[in-house]
């Protein structure tokens, strides 16, 4: 419905608009306000709870001022859009960013003092918003951050989780899950109960013949559920771009209640539909890196699919555009293969409901998407149940039996000889059950393909897609090196250095073009600047510091070395090496004599992540850094020597207190497993260096940041399947120095030894299949190179400096651009 205010009431509209506060005075009125009318709370009973709702409300109002004008400009303007479809946005905190990227952070910091409240203190007070597991999820939304910062007319589509990623709590060293109910107070959502799409699941599909004898499908007799959008504004920084994330909330289609059921005093059965409607978004799945293949997961895929794509179509129609320009306006990227169903929802929108010919119709779907991997791990490739397909949601089956059909027609054309290949290349995996093959699919229906950093993208091309590289030709496939927002990751976790930076780059463009970081080379000499960048380390490390002694009741010393790894427990990120590698250092200190022990160089290993709730081996391995900490913490031989922490339910707003704090964070996956990685960036853009396996971006970093400033060991990842294949094939001899780390698990010496033996275990019988072993030497070593020269603090400090200002290349912004430019083609 057109509801626009007549042209002759529009001068007494403009009058009254909304206006933004400019002044710290008219930014307290705002805040004063909201406590008083929008919460209800008075000068007597207001918390820094309440002093944050009414701060982010205040801001809330100027976001969407900016937001509303945004919005209608597109509207007028109608450019071609960008989607970002992502079942994840890993947000963290909202305030501290809207004040950040509006330029009023001071002006607010002031006046919230002369109204007594401290900001450190309001902006606490938020609720993480954690609807996303880990990287890929974090990816997403420092891409929404440089879409709405580079001024691109772009949204992110999602689903709006009642609960995000599960609390992690600690107990007893063990991770217990509890539930994170982040909706209690969200100021940052708007409801809009008039944007729904009711989305249909299972029933069947009626084919008939028209009058013009063209056969028609019609899916009908199937469950309606309604998706309510809600939105979110997405600001950019030094921009009045404010864009929208659009998030999905799922319920029942008839209303609250059933009223026949109701009325007739079914009330159990009436509430019962209601809340298995509403199961469909709420809750986020918290495996990274491994699909389990559950209805609830799938249906939760198709229902922010349909919506999804029925809002971006309809936003389309407005424009009365012919079909045909369809891709010239829509770019919809699939941030990896969990929006997959768009693909042949969209082909089922073009050919069932435009009436649109098969082949037309495919030809938009192609050119519309492009689809991102994120992973080559098998375990981490997206399959459905064809049987479990065909009852949910039985038009797409067929949909994709006849994309394949055209697929593997083609393909036998252009390779005749290879019978083979039909079978490779089918998305249809010929199984027991069958199952559809989600990458696949999304292969066949985009025109580009990008892995997340080079090495990344050149092992699709020869692993998990080889046949599709030779089908479609090399160019289908291409790379876009992941990124990070330094608003976020620097200007906001690290005010200092950003504002040191600025002091020498006379201002703060370089939040906007990262490149310029590379003036700050010519720092590295000036004694002031050395000074001070030093200076902001150590601060960072008393406040991670502090911050652990609140958390863990640990005291540290800010003057060790801060050795940190935090991001989800895998077996193939390894935090097991690490924490291998720190029972070796305690071992080594223990024999020595207390005259050796004078000239080691203390450290604080820190570890932080959550591990998925099934993942046994990962929950194995928290325990054991729990029990290896509660053992060294409280050794009176060690002492500051050796401390070792974990810091529970790592977030992104945790991220941003520990990231400034490393002298060196681990980035030790086995190579070839971990595509990009993103908090290595986050590291060494904040001062610290990277010990780090030749995997992902480490490869990159290393080519930006010099050999000399990065620490990397371990095998090559063109080595690792011969190295996979002796273990089984060959004698396998266990590291001599890990040995005697298993020895003494073996020993008790961390609480009970069969609570580690399936982990141990893994590597001593089972083939070790991470490489622990082969790489254990090489870890060891070269943490030993870095205690070396840790010591020799001026030319750390050098590297350090040397490596920040060579970041330019990790925005998020230059990775915003590529896609731009590559997938998109949109300005
Ligand atoms: C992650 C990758 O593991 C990580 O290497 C990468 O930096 C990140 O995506 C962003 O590209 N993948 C995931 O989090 N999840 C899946 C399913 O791959």
């Amino acid at each position: 419905v057109e509801a626009s205010i007549p042209e002759g009431q529009r001068a007494a509209w403009k009058k009254f608009s909304a206006t933004e506060f400019k002044t710290k005075d008219e930014f307290e009125g705002e805040v004063v306000k909201h406590i008083e009318t929008t919460l209800a709370r008075s000068l007597f009973n207001c918390d820094e709870l309440a002093a944050y709702g009414g701060t982010a409300l205040a801001f809330r109002d100027r976001l969407v001022i900016e937001w509303n004008r945004t919005q209608q400009q597109q509207s007028f303007a109608d450019p071609k859009r960008v989607y970002y479809l992502s079942l994840e946005f890993l947000m963290g905190r909202a305030l501290d960013n809207a004040m950040l990227n509006v330029g009023m952070k001071d002006v607010a910091k002031e006046g919230l003092g002369e109204l007594g409240f401290r900001m450190e203190d309001v902006i606490s007070q938020e609720r993480d918003a954690a609807l996303g597991n880990g990287g890929l999820g974090r990816l997403a939304a420092c891409f929404l951050d440089s879409l709405a910062t580079l001024n691109f007319p772009a949204w992110g589509y999602a689903l709006r989780y009642k609960y995000g990623i599960f609390k992690q709590e600690i107990v007893d060293g063990y991770q217990v899950e509890v539930p994170d109910y982040w909706l209690d107070f969200n100021p940052w959502e708007f409801p809009r109960h008039d944007v729904t799409v009711d989305v249909q699941f299972y029933g069947n599909v009626r084919k008939y013949m028209d009058e013009s004898g063209k056969q028609v499908s019609v899916w009908e007799n199937g469950e309606i559920v309604t998706a309510v959008a809600y939105d979110a504004p997405i600001p950019g920084y030094g921009t009045r771009t404010t864009n929208n994330l659009r998030l999905w909330s799922s319920k029942a289609s008839h209303g609250e209640f059933d009223f026949t059921k109701f009325n007739s005093g079914e009330y159990e059965a009436s509430v019962a539909d209601q809340q298995r409607a509403e199961t469909i978004s709420a809750v986020l799945y918290p495996n990274d890196s491994l699909e389990r293949g559950k209805e609830l997961r799938l249906k939760q895929q198709y229902f922010w699919c349909a919506a999804s794509l029925f809002d971006i179509v309809r936003r389309f129609k407005k424009s009365r555009k012919a079909w045909k320009e369809f891709p010239n306006q829509v770019a919809i990227q699939l941030n990896d293969t969990h929006p997959t169903l768009a693909i042949p929802e969209l082909q089922r929108i073009l050919i069932d409901q435009e009436g649109l010919e098969w082949d037309e119709a495919w030809s938009i779907v192609q050119k519309t998407f492009g689809y991102t991997n994120h992973t080559v791990l098998p375990e981490a490739l997206e399959k459905w149940s064809v049987p479990l397909f065909q009852h949910l949601l039985p038009r797409h089956l067929q949909i994709i039996y006849d994309i394949n059909l055209n697929f593997l027609h083609y393909v036998e054309r252009n390779f005749p000889k290879d019978r083979e290949m039909l079978g490779r290349v089918s998305i249809i995996e010929e199984s027991n059950p069958k199952m559809v093959r989600m990458a696949y699919l999304a292969v066949i229906g985009s025109h580009k393909v990008n892995g997340v950093a080079e090495l990344h993208s050149d092992l699709i091309k020869t692993t998990i897609f080889k046949d599709f590289v030779k089908v479609y030709g090399p160019d289908k496939f291409t790379n876009v090196t992941n990124g990070i927002t330094p608003r976020r990751w620097l200007h906001q976790a690290n005010p200092r250095l950003s504002e040191l930076i600025a002091s020498k780059l006379g201002g703060y463009d370089f939040l906007r073009d990262l490149t310029l970081l590379h003036k700050i080379e010519a720092y590295v000499d000036d004694k002031e600047f050395r000074k001070e960048f030093q200076e902001i380390k150590y601060a960072n490390k008393v406040r991670l510091a502090k911050y652990t002694k609140e958390a863990n009741g640990i005291s540290v010393n800010p003057s060790s070395l801060f050795d940190i790894q935090v991001k989800r427990m895998h077996e193939y990120k390894r935090q097991q090496l690490n924490i291998f590698g720190v029972i070796y250092r305690y071992l080594e200190l223990k024999d020595m004599s207390p005259e050796d022990r004078k000239k080691v160089q203390p450290r604080v290993s820190f570890f932080g992540g959550k591990a998925a709730p099934g993942y046994w081996m990962a929950k194995t391995v928290i325990h054991l850094i729990n029990q290896v900490g509660a053992v060294v913490n409280n050794d009176k031989d060690i002492g500051d020597l050796l401390k070792v922490i974990f810091l529970e339910d790592y977030n992104v707003s945790k991220a941003e207190i520990i990231v400034p704090a490393s002298d060196i964070s681990e980035h030790i996956s086995t190579a070839g497993t971990e595509a990009s990685g993103t908090s290595n960036m986050k590291f060494v853009l904040n001062g610290g260096l990277v010990i780090g396996t030749c995997d992902g971006a480490n490869i990159e970093i290393t080519r930006e940041v010099g050999e000399d400033n990065i620490f990397l060991f371990g095998n090559l990842s063109e080595d690792v399947e011969d190295l996979r294949h002796a273990h089984f094939y060959s004698e396998f001899h266990i590291d001599p120095m890990l040995q005697r780390v298993f020895d003494a698990i073996k020993e008790g010496r961390f609480g009970d030894a069969g609570q580690f033996s399936a982990l141990v275990n893994s590597i001593v019988e089972h083939g070790d299949y991470y490489l622990v072993s082969d790489d254990f030497k090489s870890y060891i070593d070269t943490q030993k190179l870095i205690d070396e020269a840790y010591k020799d603090q001026e030319t750390w400090l050098t590297k350090t400096i040397t490596s920040v200002s060579r970041m330019g290349f990790f925005s998020s912004d230059r990775c915003i651009d590529e896609y731009a430019e590559m997938i998109w083609n949109v300005e």
